[in-house]
Parts: structure tokens; sequence; C-alpha cells
């Protein structure tokens, strides 16, 4: 079943010099990149996309992160593609990410955990959206 997944390389890539190391997993792993962007988003695109977070107690401090500095966002399409991003990234805790993702390898905090990726088939469509109204 291919589908396409929002992904975004937070901050955290971008400032660690890891951009090319997490493509370079993505695409090895068979995935195709359909879109690609380097910007710095303002806070009303971040309570956009995580909308389902804004109140939480978390947030202010996941919106002054995900706003401090550019960022890449991405749609990668491919078999599966929601979830195996997400296997591919690991659990959303670096400190609990298993080694092998993403996270694991690269994170040790939960906030800055280097990469997102949409949850859902609909979570997908509702943010490739709003990062590529074109597409
Ligand atoms: P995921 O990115 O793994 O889908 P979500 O959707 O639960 O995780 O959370 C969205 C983002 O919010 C995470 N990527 C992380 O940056 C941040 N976050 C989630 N939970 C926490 C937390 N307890 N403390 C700080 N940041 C968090």
């Amino acid at each position: 079943m291919t589908q396409r997944t929002l992904v975004l390389l937070k901050p955290d890539t971008v400032e660690r010099g890891l951009v090319g190391e997490v493509l370079r997993r993505f695409e090895a792993k068979g995935l195709r990149i359909v879109a690609m962007e380097h910007r710095t988003i303002d806070t009303a695109t971040a309570d956009q996309h995580y909308a389902e977070h804004v109140e939480r107690d978390f947030y202010p401090a996941l919106r002054e992160f995900v706003t401090s500095g550019p960022l890449v966002s991405l749609v990668l399409e491919g078999d599966s593609a929601v979830e195996v991003v997400r296997a591919l990234n690991g659990a959303t805790d670096g400190r609990k990410a298993a080694p092998g993702t993403i996270r694991g390898d690269y994170s040790l905090s939960n906030r800055e955990n280097l990469v997102h990726g949409s949850d859902s088939e609909e979570s997908a469509t509702r943010e490739i959206a709003i990062w590529f109204p074109k597409l």
C-alpha cells in the first residue's frame, strides 16, 4: 500500500549536522523523497502542526524548540510509509528508543528527539496540507 507521510528533521538535527545521516536512513530503506524544504517556522505554523498538543504542559518548550532555528520538512512515499518511518524513528523518548532507530542512536531527550513522522494516514494528509499545500 503506497502511502505518503510528513517528516520533520527538527532543529536539533540541522544544528548537529545529522540531516545527511537521517536522510540516508530513509532513502536506504527504500522511501522516496517527493518534496523537501529547509526553513524556519513561526509559532502559528508550530501551533497548527502540533494542534493536538497545544494545551499540554510540555508544549511551550516544544514550541520554543521547533521555532528556534531551521528545520527540514519533507514528504516521503513508499509502501506503508507512515508505519515504516515511525519504526525507523523509534520511541518518542530518545533515552528509551531502541538502538538501531534514529532516536535510539542519536537522541538522549524526549523533546530534542530529532525527527517527526505522521502517526496515521489521516495525520499525514492533514500535515502534508500544512507543510506542502501544493502537493
Ligand atoms: P511522536 O513525535 O513520537 O509522535 P508525540 O506526538 O507524542 O510523539 O509528541 C510530539 C512531540 O512532542 C515529540 N516529538 C516530542 O518532541 C514532544 N514531546 C512529547 N512528549 C513530551 C514530553 N513528555 N516532554 C517533552 N516533550 C515531549
